[in-house]
């Protein structure tokens, strides 16, 4: 065996214990939750590029489109010689609309949990980029302390679309902010992209697509215990359920057991009642006020905003406070 097939093999077991300790540990509790990190396997995550193309799935349509259409205006705001570093790049599409538009970039650094996601994207911006540099890291951006140190750049800009900050509740995003801007220093920059509240209506459809694209990709959930944890969940007996409470400014989704029924898990035994649910995310919304409050929160400060005409979504450029 080759050593990199052994480190494939070393970080595949080690994902699987942190999966295994995460899945006991939020099942046990009350009321039950599994962190959505866990959503993104390899099904997970083809799913959620489904969800993307969805016609109920305006997110990531139209942050697209606000890039597209300010990505000179960031660029200008950034000044040249940046080093861009994205946090959880997936495919990196939308970051290719900031490299296509920043001048003598000095450095481009994905960081991603997905060692195979990481490897792809640098290997394809190191061939469609040839000039730049491309220095990946492999890390849970949620628990990082250092990023790669290179010399010679101005200021490093920091990328986090899709509105994934919503995943995070409150305390746990200002908390995020808080380490990011440490990371990114005090001329940093940090691009944020933020889903806006909206009429319910449409909130509500955008997490209940006609297609079943969004309640497969909560089973999946299920599918995953079954397969890496030998988990017994019968997915037809469980539904995806999402809905929007005002109250919170939040979209929950949960996995609601359709009957009492108990099932196994990694060799242990979890009781459902009928109608018992599994929290498996939250997708905060915003108002600007709600993201300059946050921003401060975490001693940072709003210094523009890039919308689009109908207000659904907001890409913010976020600096430090000195
Ligand atoms: C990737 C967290 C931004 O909250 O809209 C989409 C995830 N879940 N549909 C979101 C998601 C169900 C998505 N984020």
């Amino acid at each position: 065996m080759n050593g990199s097939v052994l480190a494939f093999d070393q970080a595949e077991t080690a994902d699987r214990e942190e999966f295994r300790r995460a899945v006991l540990a939020g099942l046990s509790r009350t009321p039950r939750a599994i962190p959505p990190k866990f959503l993104y396997d390899a099904r997970g995550s083809a799913l959620f590029d489904a969800i993307c193309e969805l016609p109920e799935y305006y997110l990531t349509r139209t942050e697209t489109e606000i890039l597209k259409r300010h990505a000179a205006d960031i660029a200008s705001r950034a000044g040249p010689g940046s080093a861009l570093i994205e946090f959880g790049s997936g495919s990196s599409v939308k970051s290719r609309l900031l490299l296509d538009a920043l001048q003598d970039l000095a450095l481009y650094s994905p960081i991603d949990i997905s060692r195979q996601h990481l490897d792809q994207t640098a290997a394809r911006l190191r061939r469609d980029y040839p000039s730049l540099k491309v220095e990946p890291v492999c890390a849970d951006y949620m628990a990082l302390d250092a990023l790669p140190q290179i010399n010679g750049y101005k200021r490093r800009l920091g990328f986090f679309p899709g509105s994934t900050i919503g995943n995070l509740e409150p305390a746990d995003a200002t908390a995020f902010l808080g380490r990011t801007r440490r990371l990114l220093g005090k001329d940093g920059a940090l691009v944020l992209g933020a889903d806006l509240k909206k009429d319910p209506q449409r909130l509500h459809d955008a997490y209940n697509d006609s297609a079943g694209i969004t309640a497969a990709f909560t089973l999946n959930l299920l599918r995953r215990m079954n397969r890496e944890l030998h988990a017994t969940f019968d997915l037809d007996a469980f539904m995806h359920e999402a809905f929007y409470s005002a109250a919170e400014g939040r979209i929950e989704i949960y996995l609601r057991s359709l009957r009492s029924q108990s099932v196994t898990v990694a060799g242990r035994t979890f009781n459902f009642a009928e109608g018992e649910r599994i929290h498996a995310e939250y997708s905060y919304k915003f108002d600007l006020a709600g993201i300059e409050a946050l921003a401060r929160s975490a001693g940072m400060r709003v210094a523009e905003t890039w919308t689009d005409p109908a207000r659904l979504f907001a890409v913010t450029y976020l600096i430090a406070v000195p």
